[in-house]
């Protein structure tokens, strides 16, 4: 995925159709990339205060979220911040304007909206990776316009644990997320054997972001370096994608208009998807955590 942006814009859209995703060189500016980390730094040293999860979110749950296992003082292991955007102005700063959101607007516009944004961490200490999975069944929508943009907020490298897409997966099958009855956010064990052989690491530096679409299957090993390894995941769908079942990540920027206008109208496309478990615990890396046991 060392794809550098030599190409042009309709090059890139016809990158995105036949694979599923795009990396973006400098989506965001020098000083927005600075904004958020310095953000960033003060709420990781706020975590070190902290035994466990944290903060609010609209529905209640925790907005700072902690691997308790490993998480202490010395080793602080803040894995997920939800919504920050809600109470930070360099987040929200990022969510209204980038130039991966030029992309996006050409790609799935004129009209674009705001859906989700989340912080993902993986500390030295950490440990946490994410099983494959797809967004959509997460978030079904009555079309599939949907684009996850996930912003490079330290150097990835191979060894920091990159997103790993798998090219192409988009225009396949939507997996299921349900395993025994049990909501695991992850697919099941032999899809993840079968497509990780054919995923490519998405590496680069700070400042770059990786498109990818909401149906597109990825996942990402743990942290094997000493250095922090954080991307700023933001989440917008077109204008007219109407969502059929609640926001897992609650906000109140949620359906902000961010490219165009709000015209008030739906267009649905046609699919079949599991619907979805309202999580209860904060992020899916509790989802992916509790139901580890039910993928064996
Ligand atoms: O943090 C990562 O490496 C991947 C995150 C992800 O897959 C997601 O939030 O859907």
């Amino acid at each position: 995925m060392q794809t550098k942006n030599t190409l042009k814009n309709q090059d890139l859209i016809d990158q995105f159709h036949r694979d599923g995703y795009i990396f973006l060189e400098k989506a965001l500016t020098e000083s927005q990339l600075l904004a958020v980390n310095n953000q960033l730094l003060s709420w990781v040293d706020e975590s070190k205060l902290h035994s466990e999860s944290f903060g609010k979110i609209k529905d209640g749950r925790p907005r700072f979220d902690v691997d308790t296992k490993s998480h202490s003082a010395d080793t602080p292991a803040l894995r997920r911040i939800t919504s920050p955007a809600e109470i930070s102005d360099s987040c929200l700063d990022v969510v209204k304007d980038n130039s991966a959101l030029d992309l996006v607007a050409d790609i799935f516009g004129p009209n674009i909206k705001h859906w989700t944004n989340k912080l993902n961490l993986k500390l030295p200490s950490s440990g946490t990776e994410v099983k494959f999975h797809q967004d959509f069944p997460f978030e079904p929508h009555s079309n599939e316009d949907i684009m996850t943009v996930l912003f490079f907020l330290d150097d990835v490298t191979l060894e920091n644990g990159p997103l790993e897409v798998v090219p192409g997966s988009h225009n396949g099958p939507l997996y299921s997320l349900w395993h025994d009855g049990v909501f695991t956010g992850a697919v099941g064990s032999e899809i993840e054997l079968a497509n990780k052989g054919e995923a490519v690491s998405c590496t680069g530096r700070a400042g770059s972001a990786c498109l990818m679409h909401s149906k597109l299957l990825h996942g990402s090993s743990s942290n094997r370096t000493k250095f922090p390894r954080s991307l700023y995941i933001v989440s917008y769908t077109a204008e007219d994608a109407i969502p059929l079942t609640e926001n897992p990540l609650p906000s109140d920027l949620d359906g902000m208009i961010v490219r165009g206008i709000k015209t008030d109208t739906v267009r649905c496309s046609s699919y079949s998807v599991e619907l979805p478990e309202y999580p209860k615990e904060v992020s899916f890396f509790g989802q992916q955590d509790k139901t580890k046991s039910s993928m064996m």
